[in-house]
């Protein structure tokens, strides 16, 4: 959280997170998305090239903006692809329960984002979209669920028609970038500190070297 000043009041103003959205054609990230911050349903596939939103939730008592880029999965608007994933603190990798080649996808993803962020510990978040659709479903939660343990990351099977485990998916990601935030603070802290004792240390030992001299020193009057 920052302070603001703002015609000489001052509020808190939320942390905004980068949150990319990605995963193959037709798998509903605009659905969710939408669903996420405007509580509808698109009923219909209308290609995305690239749409961002803002929402602002709180999330464990505190106060968090969500900026959402929901990209294209169809791949002749991939172009922006590296940018994105450079530039995301948190990603949703979404396939549909209804498409195999979509699961499959979700693979390719998550070595793009590797491929793109190197050793970077990245937020992450599986969601199995179109749940609702069970007559057609093509991969199960098992399998799901498998994939999430092998990417080290949470996993929820969603419904964008039915507005289910949505908010669920957007939290979990938001609570990950928080504790990485946090782990870095930590880190950051515990440096500062190791740098201070080892700067007292050295002070003390000069100072200890000099009393030592200083007693051996023979007065011979
Ligand atoms: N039944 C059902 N249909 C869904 C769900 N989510 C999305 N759809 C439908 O699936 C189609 C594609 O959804 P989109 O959200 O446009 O898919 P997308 O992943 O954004 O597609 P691109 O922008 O082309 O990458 C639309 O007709 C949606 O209505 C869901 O949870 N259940
Ligand atoms: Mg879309």
């Amino acid at each position: 959280m920052t302070l603001e000043t703002q015609n000489g009041q001052t509020r808190i103003s939320p942390r905004v997170h980068q949150v990319v959205v990605l995963g193959a054609g037709g798998v509903g990230k605009s659905a969710v998305t939408l669903q996420f911050v405007s509580h509808s349903f698109l009923d219909y596939h209308d290609p995305t090239i690239e749409d961002s939103y803002r929402q602002q939730a709180v999330i464990d008592g505190e106060a968090a903006l969500l900026d959402i880029l929901d990209t294209a999965g169809q791949v002749e608007f991939t172009a922006m692809r590296d940018q994105y994933m450079r530039c995301g603190e948190g990603f949703i990798i979404c396939y549909s329960v209804t498409d195999r080649h979509s699961f499959q996808e979700a693979i390719e993803y998550r070595k793009l984002i590797s491929r793109v962020r190197l050793n970077e510990d990245i937020p992450l978040v599986l969601v199995g979209n179109k749940f609702d659709l069970q007559s057609q479903r093509q991969v199960t939660t098992e399998e799901g669920k498998a994939l999430a343990e092998q990417l080290g990351c949470p996993f929820y099977e969603t419904s964008a028609a039915l507005r289910q485990f949505i908010d669920d998916s957007f939290y979990s990601l938001v609570r990950q970038i928080r504790r990485k935030e946090r782990y870095r603070e930590t880190a950051r802290k515990r440096s500062r500190w190791r740098r201070l004792r080892s700067i007292f240390a050295f002070i003390f030992r000069r100072k200890n070297r000099n009393n030592n001299s200083n007693n051996n020193s023979h007065y011979s009057p």
